[in-house]
């Protein structure tokens, strides 16, 4: 019998609705951001801030996403963004259709920016693509310089890594440096801002990272360079 070797990737359910909505953000103009991070590194916190700072006039929505409780979307409700809490009931990560359905009601082509916050695990949601255009892993001081190398997975298919609570750097034994080293080791190349939630410190680089982001998903942008 005569073997045909397969040697595209079959799709699986969850890639086929993620490719369509990324298909439909890049139609609507729409950058998405998937943030991961293990329990509690801050990226509730970050997404406070950049909330806090951005314009209210600018089209941004969050999609946060936890095991149990609303209190993610609770905290992110008070800048008056479009805000939804999705509720696994167990799952440790987000997938394609719980994004899809929680969309449903939302015009995409109404939004400039959406932001999700996965559930805070560092294994499950690297194996998830929700259509983003982009992954964002936050490692706080407090977890070890080792993490990159022992999760290397989310390291490797992140596009920025926000190392988080630098505030905390003179009371714990972590080594910014090793982190940084050990992250480029996993993903040569790889951009980092460090940012302090507490004090403000860094959060203009995640701003600017943000704002050189959303500059190059404008549709505009994107005729100027095909
Ligand atoms: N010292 C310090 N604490 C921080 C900072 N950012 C967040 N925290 C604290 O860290 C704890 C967890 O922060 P969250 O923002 O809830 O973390 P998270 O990643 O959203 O947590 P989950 O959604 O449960 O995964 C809270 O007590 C925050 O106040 C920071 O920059 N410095
Ligand atoms: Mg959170």
């Amino acid at each position: 019998m005569e073997r045909v070797p397969l040697e595209r990737k079959v799709l699986n359910e969850n890639d086929r609705i993620a490719a369509d909505l990324r298909a439909r953000f890049q139609e609507a103009g729409t950058l998405c951001l998937n943030l991961i991070s293990s329990p509690g590194s801050g990226k509730t916190s970050l997404l406070e801030r950049t909330l806090e700072i951005l314009p209210r006039e600018d089209r941004v929505a969050v999609l946060t996403g936890d095991i149990q409780t609303e209190n993610d979307a609770n905290r992110l409700k008070r800048f008056h963004f479009p805000v939804k809490q999705i509720t696994t009931g167990g799952t440790c990560h987000l997938d394609a259709r719980m994004i899809e359905r929680h969309l449903a009601d939302w015009n995409i082509e109404d939004l400039d920016l959406l932001l999700i916050e996965n559930v805070g695990n560092l294994v499950c949601p690297s194996s998830y693509d929700l259509g983003e255009a982009a992954k964002v892993v936050v490692l706080s001081v407090t977890e070890g310089e080792d993490k990159p190398l022992k999760y290397p997975s989310i390291f490797f298919k992140s596009d920025l890594l926000v190392l988080s609570k630098t505030d905390l750097l003179p009371y714990v034994p972590f080594d910014i440096n090793v982190a940084a080293d050990n992250a480029r080791k996993v993903h040569p190349g790889m951009e980092m801002v460090k940012v302090s939630c507490l004090t403000g410190n860094g959060l203009d680089e995640w701003m600017m990272w943000l704002e050189q982001r959303r500059r190059a998903h404008r549709p505009q942008a994107q005729e100027t360079v095909s």
